[in-house]
């Protein structure tokens, strides 16, 4: 057992039931700090070059979100989803914490990348309804499948604000569609009743998911956002099948640097070629190197209908 308390019986549980509650991950401040970092993303207020940013929509209809803006990006806090958060010094921190770098390691080896590092949103009294998918297939044009993902509530998420709903198991179903959604036949197939769980989260709360695992999420009427960040950690070897270029390795041999602790201690091992456009600071990131109290073990970008289908 490994001072995160990660180790035999968490990785049965997972291969069990293709999810795992890791508990709080990041400690308030470095919460506070990741909230208030990508308000300001969103405000503008802190821009990347070439992060993509995708508004969310009014209907709450999945087949209206319209494509991704960039650098010209408006403020708002309206956005549904950014992606590429690695080029932020404060998430590329947080996504290279030590206990998800044990836990790639176990899952995937020493040399881990991401294919997406992504928020997503529910801004409040809107969000967009997500229907079932996996989060692997033909459409994320790799030439073999991830399959772990970290997601990390970033306010508290529950049934009223639109958090996940998964089928617990369904990972032992492999790949249903290789176009991300399953049809209604499969979703008949593969989705009973007894099986379906809404993943409530608390603010800060990470959870490891199986990539194959079916999930969705519907809208947030309330009045407050239900932000999250997910992160999608395979091997590093993993390539784009068109391009055949790799991807941002997060931990091994040219991991990227520059993602520091928001006390100042650096990410060993960590090389980060983000270019800030805006007026924001670069430092800051994890607030410290450990679990917070109370942790618990219970696109090179493809087109853009392929890109629509990497959610
Ligand atoms: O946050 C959500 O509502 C959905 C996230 C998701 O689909 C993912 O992380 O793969």
């Amino acid at each position: 057992m490994s001072k995160y308390e990660f180790g035999m019986s968490e990785l049965a549980r997972f291969a069990e039931d293709g999810y795992l509650r890791l508990g709080r991950v990041a400690s308030t401040d470095q919460l506070q700090a990741m909230c208030d970092r990508i308000d300001e993303i969103m405000l503008g207020h802190v821009r990347y070059e070439g992060m993509p940013m995708q508004r969310d929509t009014d209907t709450g209809e999945y087949g209206q979100l319209p494509t991704r803006t960039y650098e010209e990006s408006e403020g708002t806090l309206a956005y549904r989803r950014i992606d590429d958060l690695q080029l932020d010094p404060l998430f590329l921190g947080y996504m290279q914490h030590p206990l998800f770098r044990e836990i790639t390691e176990a899952l995937v080896g020493p040399n881990v990348s991401i294919f997406r590092a992504m928020f997503m949103n529910k801004p409040a009294q809107h969000g967009t309804h997500l229907p079932w998918h996996q989060d692997v297939g033909i459409g994320w044009g790799l030439d073999s499948n991830p399959e772990t993902t970290v997601w990390t509530a970033l306010d508290s998420a529950a049934v009223e604000n639109g958090c996940m709903e998964l089928v617990r198991g369904s990972h032992k179903h492999g790949v249903i569609n290789e176009m991300h959604f399953p049809s209604e036949d499969d979703q008949a197939k593969y989705i009973r009743e007894e099986d379906c769980l809404y993943l409530e989260a608390e603010a800060g709360e990470a959870i490891l998911l199986n990539n194959l695992l079916l999930h969705r999420s519907a809208r947030n009427p309330t009045g407050k956002p239900r932000r999250a960040i997910s992160i999608a950690y395979m091997d590093a070897a993993t390539r784009a099948v068109e391009t055949g270029e790799t991807f941002p390795v997060i931990f091994g041999e040219g991991a990227l640097t520059g993602g520091v602790l928001v006390d100042g201690a650096p990410i060993d091992g960590a090389k980060n070629d983000a270019k800030l456009t805006g007026g924001a600071p670069t430092d800051g990131a994890l607030t410290d190197g450990a679990p917070a109290e109370g942790a618990t073990t219970d696109d090179t970008r493809s087109p853009d209908v392929l890109e629509e289908s990497r959610q």
